[in-house]
């Protein structure tokens, strides 16, 4: 970089890679690795991630737009119908595929059916897969080649790299496959953006993370967070959002005792927002009741989840 946009290297490479994967092997935290920004949200629980959300690469030979989905599993909501069908969709839509697992567990002998069923619907793929086997730093290296030489035997993998997301490990092997894999294209984005994904949705998430890694039970599944206003001033940017939950009884968990876990959720958000954005912000946060919104169609589609 810089390259003229226009008129790119005649052997310049962009397009679509995919991170999929079952619930929470750290698809997200790949993508904010590749991307060096926390654009994609992350918590210690499945069903974190409900829309694709895009990251873009630019270096001298490429542009790589990368799409970390949500988990695959077999979904018991509508809510899950659609978000694994996000997943499912991009897929077919890639050039190049990024499945992510985790190690086999000492004394497992065979893949897991969570893998399994990702799989199945990478079977009809005919992008490039790359099996990708994350959180290495937690295992020892018997069972990593274990993982390895087991999920070789279902799936015919263009490449196989241990990584750990966390911590960086093997991160860049991965970038290599960009130029390796992507077509001869021009870039589809300017140099210098990083993600699609409108600033509004990105600031949504970040609350909802923060739900996700303070709620417990079923309580950060039911919860859709929406901005309402976002009103840039000179020095400071004003964001105002609802929490919409399924029942009374989560909106009084939400809000705490006077109002303290509200207190830690918005605090936490604005300094990642401030982060994101670079700006001081202030943050207003609302609690709303949505009954049963997550087998609601009307409402799903409000709160922006799509039928895919
Ligand atoms: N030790 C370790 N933990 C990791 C690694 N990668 C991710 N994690 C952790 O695993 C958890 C899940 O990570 P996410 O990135 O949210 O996983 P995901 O696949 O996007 O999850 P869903 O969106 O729910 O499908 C988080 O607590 C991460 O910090 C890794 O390489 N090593
Ligand atoms: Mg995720």
């Amino acid at each position: 970089m810089p390259f003229d946009q226009n008129n790119p290297p005649s052997d310049f490479k962009s397009g679509f890679a995919t991170l999929v994967g079952k619930p929470n092997v750290g698809k997200s935290t790949l993508l904010n690795r590749l991307i060096g920004q926390h654009i994609s949200i992350t918590a210690d629980k499945p069903q974190t991630t409900r829309n694709r959300i895009r990251g873009i690469i630019t270096e001298d030979s490429y542009q790589a737009v990368i799409l970390d989905t949500p988990g695959v599993h077999l979904p018991r909501t509508e809510l899950h119908r659609r978000i694994v069908s996000y997943a499912v969709q991009s897929i077919r839509d890639s050039d190049l595929v990024f499945f992510l697992t985790e190690p086999l567990n000492k004394g497992q002998q065979s893949v897991s059916r969570a893998d399994l069923l990702v799989l199945e619907h990478l079977s009809a793929s005919f992008a490039n897969i790359v099996l990708v086997i994350n959180k290495i730093d937690l295992s020892r290296n018997e069972e990593i080649l274990k993982s390895i030489a087991l999920l070789n035997e279902t799936h015919q993998f263009a490449e196989t790299v241990p990584v750990s997301a966390l911590k960086g490990t093997g991160v860049d092997i991965l970038k290599g496959f960009f130029s390796k894999y992507l077509p001869v294209g021009i870039p589809y984005f300017p140099q210098d953006q990083m993600t699609d994904t409108p600033e509004r949705e990105i600031v949504g998430e970040l609350v909802r993370e923060q739900i996700m890694r303070h709620s417990f039970q079923e309580i950060p599944y039911g919860v859709a967070v929406f901005v309402d206003a976002f009103k840039e001033e000179e020095k400071l940017i004003r964001i105002f959002s609802t929490i919409h939950v399924e029942k009374a009884s989560h909106k009084k968990i939400i809000i705490g005792k006077s109002g303290a876990m509200l207190k830690k959720v918005g605090q936490n958000a604005r300094i990642k927002i401030e982060k994101l954005l670079g700006k001081k912000v202030y943050l207003s946060l609302h609690v709303k009741i949505a009954k049963n919104w997550v087998n609601n169609p009307r409402r799903l589609s409000e709160f922006g989840y799509d039928e895919a």
